[in-house]
């Protein structure tokens, strides 16, 4: 839509100002909104969910798990009340307990006043004259703020495949992003599942015990390793509250923002016997320190990669009891450069009777019926799809809102060619609008909660910094996007990273940009942040007040 019919739209709406608007009320959202307001700024968070918790509201699919090392730890870091006030119960929590949590601290921190729910937000468009964002919202409501924080998550933008037939399917049809509150029945159904990334791995054990027949339709092999999961200990809470400090300290110098220290031991210093001694032990344990706290450069050094690939393949042929079946599991790219897995059984489920396995790579789908996929090689029929197909990750939600920046140019035109932004904060044209997680920032390989913190309290600081200048926007100056995305480049290409199609590199999307959109610098990049803030926002240009402007203007 044009700005001149945005604009004509906006006048038949009831007007709200703010002086910040958040879009999203997950962890990134009700961190933000109750960090501004303890500013005495006037803000409003909404999402279109009917709940908080962002992508743990929408993603209640069975088998829901956090995958990051683990309770109590996935969680805010800025306050030790929440932390001695909430009793994480599972090491690796389930969505309802990590939605649990979130309501807990929506509730701790009174910040339901301050949140819209089920409210979408549908148009944004700059105002370069009043210096002003505009918002339409999805139940009519026109907003206009100077600032407009969006946390709209990574993984949000679903991926509905575009396979031949698939609106024809009239059985019932679930996306594990966007799973439906009420449970799903599935005693006596015919199943089918596509995909087996985190979700598909995830939900595959526990619908396979629940249904009469499970079909997986998987295109690539996952390499995925025990959770491990089990009750947190009471010691365990105990020990996070008492040395709580220590813990944030580590953290401080995770390169992934972890609370443990890192491996500082290259695979290829152990023998083959110490490597696997100590790949089985944390293979029983579980969880991700089998890649992340074994040794320091399996995701950097693909000889040192080989030993746990292979460690890891040696392990599924074991576990799937019929050969070809192993072999269709067993995966062949490099070991962690999709995002690693872990599961609960999931080699173990297709030992079942009611569970069959098709190689996409060899039986590809031609295309889907009112009751069946059918592949190359015959019919499957199903009452239940679930497609498992992950996610437009990280540009794709911010894209499908399209806000048109200056000169009425929209998100579309500015990433035509590729996506850009500056620190993965800003988008060159786009003034005042923060992204959290945003394209070219560490996000996902990061710790979470506690990447978006830090990238919040630098918003924050910088909004502080523009109110007390009296400067009415800031924006990325021209030309540094292309050297910040020269960095993230070059930060992904001293890893294995570049090796593999993932949704990374936007790979899993048709026509999406091949490029690397994560920030693999850790600490540093947050270490740059501050840096940049400290130097006066190298980088940036500041536009004057809008009053200024209009005087300037004869206004
Ligand atoms: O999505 P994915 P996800 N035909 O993109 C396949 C986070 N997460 O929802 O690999 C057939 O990883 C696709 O195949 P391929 C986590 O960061 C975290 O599982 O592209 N298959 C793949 O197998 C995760 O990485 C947690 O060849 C098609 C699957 O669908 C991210 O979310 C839990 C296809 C998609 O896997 C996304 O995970 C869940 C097609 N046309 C998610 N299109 C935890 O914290 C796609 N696929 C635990």
């Amino acid at each position: 839509m044009s700005t001149q019919k945005q604009a004509d739209n906006a006048r038949s709406r009831e007007t709200k100002t703010f002086d910040v608007v958040v879009v999203g009320a997950g962890f990134a959202g009700l961190y933000a909104l109750h960090r501004l307001r303890g500013l005495g700024l006037s803000v409003r968070a909404y999402d279109g969910a009917d709940g908080v918790g962002g992508t743990w509201w929408w993603n209640r699919y069975p088998g829901a798990r956090v995958d990051f090392p683990s309770a109590p730890f996935y969680g805010y870091t800025f306050s030790k009340e929440l932390l001695d006030e909430f009793d994480w119960e599972e090491r690796q929590p389930s969505q309802p307990e990590v939605l649990r949590y979130l309501n807990f601290v929506a509730d701790k921190l009174d910040l339901r006043s301050d949140i819209q729910l089920s409210t979408w937000i549908e148009e944004a468009w700059f105002d370069e004259q009043a210096e002003r964002w505009h918002v339409n919202t999805s139940t009519g409501e026109h907003l206009v703020t100077p600032f407009l924080l969006c946390a709209m998550g990574s993984l949000s933008d679903t991926n509905k495949p575009p396979i031949r037939g698939i609106d024809d399917f009239a059985g019932e049809l679930y996306h594990t992003g966007r799973w439906p509150q009420e449970d799903v029945d599935f005693a006596g159904k015919r199943v089918g599942v596509i995909g087996t990334g985190s979700s598909g791995i995830q939900s595959i054990p526990v619908i396979a015990k629940q249904c009469a027949h499970l079909t997986v339709f998987q295109r690539t092999p996952q390499y995925s390793i025990p959770a491990g999961n089990r009750p947190v200990r009471p010691e365990e809470l105990s020990d996070a509250r008492e040395n709580w400090e220590q813990y944030k300290a580590n953290m401080a110098v995770s390169s992934l923002g972890m609370p443990y220290p890192m491996s500082e031991r290259s695979a290829l210093e152990d023998t083959p016997e110490q490597r696997d001694a100590l790949y089985e032990r944390l293979w029983q344990e579980g969880g991700l320190h089998m890649l992340f706290n074994s040794y320091f450069d399996l995701l950097a050094n693909k000889e040192a990669n080989d030993t746990l690939a292979e460690f890891v393949r040696g392990k599924i042929r074991h576990i799937v009891k019929d050969p070809d079946t192993a072999e269709k599991l067993t995966p062949t790219y490099i070991l962690g450069t999709k995002r690693q897995v872990i599961d609960d059984g999931y080699f173990e489920t297709y030992n079942r009777d009611n569970v069959a396995l098709v190689d996409l790579k060899t039986d590809p789908i031609d295309h889907i019926t009112a009751n069946s996929i059918v592949t190359e090689s015959g019919e499957h029929p199903l009452d239940i799809l679930v497609l498992a197909t992950g996610f437009d990750a990280i540009t794709g939600t911010l894209m499908r809102l399209n806000p048109r920046g200056r000169g009425g140019v929209d998100l579309e035109e500015r990433w035509q060619e590729r996506f850009n932004s500056y620190l993965g904060m800003m988008i060159p044209g786009f003034p005042n609008l923060f992204m959290v997680h945003g394209v070219e920032s560490p996000s996902v390989l990061f710790n979470m909660p506690l990447g978006g913190e830090r990238e919040i309290d630098w918003i924050l600081e910088c909004i502080l910094h523009l109110r007390a200048a009296g400067i009415g926007t800031i924006e990325p100056a021209p030309g540094v996007d292309k050297a910040w995305s020269k960095n993230v480049d070059e930060a992904a290409s001293q890893t294995l990273f570049h090796g593999t199609d993932s949704w990374y590199s936007g790979a899993n999307i048709d026509g999406k940009h091949r490029q690397f959109i994560v920030h693999l610098g850790g600490q540093a990049y947050f270490q740059h942040l501050k840096d940049i803030a400290a130097g006066g926002y190298e980088g940036f240009v500041f536009g004057p007040a809008a009053s200024e402007v209009l005087e300037a203007s004869g206004g």
